[in-house]
């Protein structure tokens, strides 16, 4: 996967013309499920497909704001995925490779396109989601669409499928960790996983079984994701923004998980 990545970043930074792009976008909240089924499938399609096109996983956010995905970062560190090798939005020109008829797109963990992003609809050939469909049907793009717990269920289970040689102890936990913390440690009363998450756990654990133990793992990814004890004021404010708006009001709502120390002064 480092060698993939780097090979990739490294072709983006020093060829000033580009071969054909296949660029594999997870979603804009870029959480652990989104990052992990563009790295993965970017990754798959690179192993399995002819390389005269560049197979490009982007993560879609900006570079400043990784460190607030606090839950991505800590998984990759502890794989020793270098975040010099990751690709966000901000780092490669999608609407210029389009406009040069360079680029084929494959959606994961979402299946519409921001209205900014619209013009990038004719490169969409393939879409894996398990959001509600918001596309209206197109018989040039295949939509792989179930409504599991986790979007990379369904790429770990394509993967399984058409090449799981592919499938190694740091793909599988990184699909492993995101089921897990997708589907709330596979709690039936949070009603998120359903059985083919929880079938792609098992196959995961009966192929590696040195992985740690689930309860460890949604522990350590919980606590990364509400941990912001690395951010700045600002970034602590952005972390969970939410905006609002109506006319020309527009609401920015924060949420900020610290406990608070109330002092009285006389
Ligand atoms: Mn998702």
């Amino acid at each position: 996967m480092e060698e993939f990545l780097q090979r990739t970043k490294s072709i983006l930074i020093n060829r000033n013309d580009l071969p054909r792009v296949h660029a594999v976008l997870g979603d804009r909240a870029c959480d652990l499920d989104s990052a992990v089924s563009a790295l993965a499938y970017a990754y798959f399609l690179y192993k399995t497909h002819p390389t005269d096109q560049l197979y490009v996983p982007i993560l879609n956010i900006q570079r400043s704001e990784f460190p607030l995905r606090t839950e991505v970062v800590f998984i990759l560190q502890q794989l020793n995925i270098s975040d010099a090798s990751l690709i966000f939005r901000d780092e490669i020109d999608l609407h210029l490779l389009n406009r040069e008829g360079k680029l084929t797109l494959t959606l994961v963990d979402h299946n519409m396109l921001t209205s900014d992003d619209k013009a990038l609809e004719t490169a969409v050939v393939k879409i894996i989601d398990h959001h509600e469909q918001e596309r209206l049907h197109s018989a040039q793009c295949e939509v792989v669409l179930e409504p599991v717990g986790s979007c990379t269920t369904l790429i770990a289970s394509e993967i399984l499928q058409e090449a799981p040689e592919l499938l190694n102890q740091q793909l599988a936990h990184l699909f492993r960790g995101a089921i897990i913390l997708d589907c709330v440690n596979m709690t039936p009363e949070a009603g998120r996983s359903t059985l083919k998450d929880e079938e792609m756990i098992a196959a995961l654990e009966q192929r590696f079984p040195d992985l740690p133990a689930q309860q460890e793992v949604f522990d350590v990814l919980q606590q990364a994701k509400f941990d912001v004890s690395g951010l700045n004021t600002e970034q602590i404010l952005l972390k969970d923004l939410q905006e609002l708006s109506e006319g020309d009001t527009k609401l920015a709502i924060s949420t900020v998980y610290m406990t608070l120390e109330i002092g009285c002064r006389n």
